[in-house]
Formats: C-alpha cells, sequence, structure tokens
C-alpha cells in the first residue's frame, strides 16, 4: 500500500486534554459551574437571603484555600444549620431501612458509630475522610460549589472524592439544586466506603483522563445514572445506592415505587440517555450487583478511543500515561 508523507506526519500528533497525573494536580482541578450558584441563579432557595450567601462564601473560601495533603478545615456549624440537618436526617433515616442497599446501610451504622454521623451533628469532612482512608482509601477534599464534569471525573481516578461543606438553605430542608454537604454526606460517602463501589468510582475516573469532550459527556451521562441515581438488586428487591437518590426523600420514594421507568444497567445505554437536573429523572437503571456493574464497565471503556492507556500506581498515588502502540 503506497501511503504519502502527509499521513505519515499526522499520526504521532493526536491532541488531547491536560489532566492531572499526581494526586498533588487536583490543587488545579477546581473549575467551578456556576449553573445552581445562589448569587446567579433565581431559583436557589438562598438567592434572595445575603447573609445565608455571605456564609456559603465564607465556608467556601475553606476550599479555595485548601491545597492537597493539608487538614480539612472544621466548620463550626450554627444552629440553624444544625437544625436543616437533623430535619433531613431524621427524615431519611427511617426510609434507609426500606430503600436503600445493604452496602450502603452498613457503613451508615459504622459512620454513626465512628465519625459522628447522627441527627443532632453535621459530621466534619476531615474526620470522615480519615474513616474511608481506612475502608477502600477514598479521600475528601473541600470543594466550593459545582464542579466541572472534568475535573470531578478526573479527582476520581485518585480515589479523591470533592465534597461540599457549606450546607442547603434554611427555607428548603429538603432540597438543594446545587450539592452541598448533605447530599455528599448522606448521598455519597456511605457508598465510598464500599470496596468495588470505590473501584467503580475510580474505574470512572480513570476513564476520563484525557478523554474528548464528548466522551466525558458519556461519561457523566453513567455517572448520572449509577452513581447518582443507580438502584440494584438485592435478595429479590430493588433497591437505592444513588446518591441524588439517597439524598432525596421524595425521589427516594419515586424511584422505587411503580411510577418511573426501570431498565437493566447497560454502560452504552446509559451513558446515551438525557438526563435531568431539574426534576426526577424520566429512567432509572438496576444493576444486578456493583460486581456486575463494575464488569459491565470495564467493557464499555474497552470500546472508547484514547490515543494512550493510564495505570494507576496505588504506591505513589499518580498515574503512569503508556503510549499505545
Ligand atoms: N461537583 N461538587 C460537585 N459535586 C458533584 O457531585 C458533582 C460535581 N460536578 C459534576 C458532577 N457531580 C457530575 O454530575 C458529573 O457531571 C460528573
Ligand atoms: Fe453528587
Amino acid at each position: 500500500i503506497k501511503r504519502n508523507a502527509e499521513d505519515v506526519k499526522t499520526t504521532k500528533e493526536v491532541k488531547f486534554h491536560w489532566f492531572p497525573k499526581k494526586i498533588a494536580d487536583l490543587d488545579k482541578c477546581q473549575h467551578l459551574v456556576t449553573k445552581f450558584d445562589p448569587d446567579l441563579d433565581q431559583d436557589h432557595p438562598g438567592y434572595t437571603d445575603p447573609a445565608y450567601r455571605q456564609r456559603r462564601k465564607t465556608v467556601g473560601d475553606i476550599a479555595f484555600r485548601y491545597r492537597h495533603g493539608q487538614t480539612i478545615p472544621r466548620v463550626e456549624y450554627t444552629e440553624m444549620e444544625i437544625a436543616t440537618w437533623r430535619e433531613v436526617y431524621s427524615t431519611l433515616r427511617e426510609l434507609y431501612i426500606t430503600h436503600a442497599c445493604s452496602e450502603y446501610l452498613d457503613a451508615l451504622h459504622l459512620l454513626e458509630r465512628h465519625c459522628g454521623y447522627g441527627p443532632d451533628n453535621i459530621p466534619q469532612l476531615e474526620d470522615v475522610s480519615c474513616f474511608l482512608k481506612e475502608r477502600t482509601g477514598f479521600l475528601l477534599r473541600p470543594v466550593a460549589g459545582l464542579l466541572s464534569a472534568r475535573d470531578f471525573l478526573a479527582s476520581l481516578a485518585f480515589r479523591v472524592f470533592q465534597c461540599t461543606q457549606y450546607i442547603r438553605h434554611a427555607s428548603s430542608p429538603m432540597h438543594s439544586p446545587e450539592p452541598d454537604c448533605v447530599h455528599e454526606l448522606l448521598g455519597h460517602v456511605p457508598m465510598l466506603a464500599d470496596r468495588t463501589f470505590a473501584q467503580f468510582s475510580q474505574n470512572l475516573g480513570l476513564a476520563s483522563l484525557g478523554a474528548s469532550d464528548e466522551d466525558i459527556e458519556k461519561l457523566s451521562s453513567l455517572y448520572w445514572f449509577t452513581v447518582e441515581y443507580g438502584l440494584c438488586k438485592q435478595n429479590g428487591e430493588v433497591r437505592a445506592y444513588g446518591a441524588g437518590l439517597l439524598s432525596s426523600y421524595g425521589e427516594l420514594v419515586h424511584s422505587l415505587s411503580d411510577e418511573p421507568e426501570t431498565r437493566p444497567f447497560e454502560p452504552e445505554a446509559a451513558a446515551r440517555q438525557p438526563y435531568q437536573d431539574q426534576t426526577y429523572q424520566p429512567v432509572y437503571f438496576i444493576s444486578e450487583s456493583f460486581t456486575d456493574a463494575k464488569e459491565k464497565f470495564r467493557g464499555y471503556v474497552a470500546g472508547i478511543k484514547r490515543p494512550f492507556s493510564v495505570r494507576f500506581d496505588p504506591f505513589t498515588s499518580s498515574v503512569e500515561v503508556l503510549d499505545n502502540p
């Protein structure tokens, strides 16, 4: 076959997006999306409350100053903030018994015993981070709001979960348009204590490093229908494991009722399914188990084209970049 000079020249010049190579590079992965920010989003319950916005900014500043390796500063939450937490905690806690998966419930018991989880206390990120480190190696780091999908997914590659530290507005304890510490601590944290789920999350992150914008979109959608809104089978029942469900009373009830459409989890379908961040999801995906979800995801990742592959080195918490032949 005859090749001309141009074909040869272009083969090595593939460009891809910058990505973090070591865990400290996550200090550079702090790009926020302002979509649901209370300063700009008129539908945010805190939009007309300057004191709330100031408080959210003060807590958010902890994240802006934070660098990898530091202890996460503690926040002294006010009585009003604790009252908001209490209302959500006590309402959701009962529902978990019948609606949350067993991995979630097991971890929640441990968090109640060892990490200050309970109706009268908002757990501190530093304590929770130490707990997760011992269970699955996951670390928390504070973030000031909704992060870009690329930065958010990249941190998962290093087993780092970016966590907001401020709490939702007191007028709306059961809902927040943006992520807040109720969503992170009650939705995400218990699942990150499960080994298989932690590995699944890291694999999603590794697949995102240097990916095209189009693939980031697909991985975000996959993340959405698993980590945020996933259901799973358990002893012949369907239970919730998604953080968006486990931190929302209304949608948790809805997702396990007869109303919504449900489908068996297929990564290709979940990656292409449009998602809703304003109201309940139109459809939920049910995984057979986390091991099954992880295996299916492995097959999906094999189909993503990247001009290189990555390998995580757990000794140094860095990624090695390998050129594909
Ligand atoms: N940012 N702080 C924060 N918390 C999230 O849960 C979060 C995020 N950014 C993007 C995101 N989640 C996902 O919806 C995907 O786009 C990856
Ligand atoms: Fe989330």
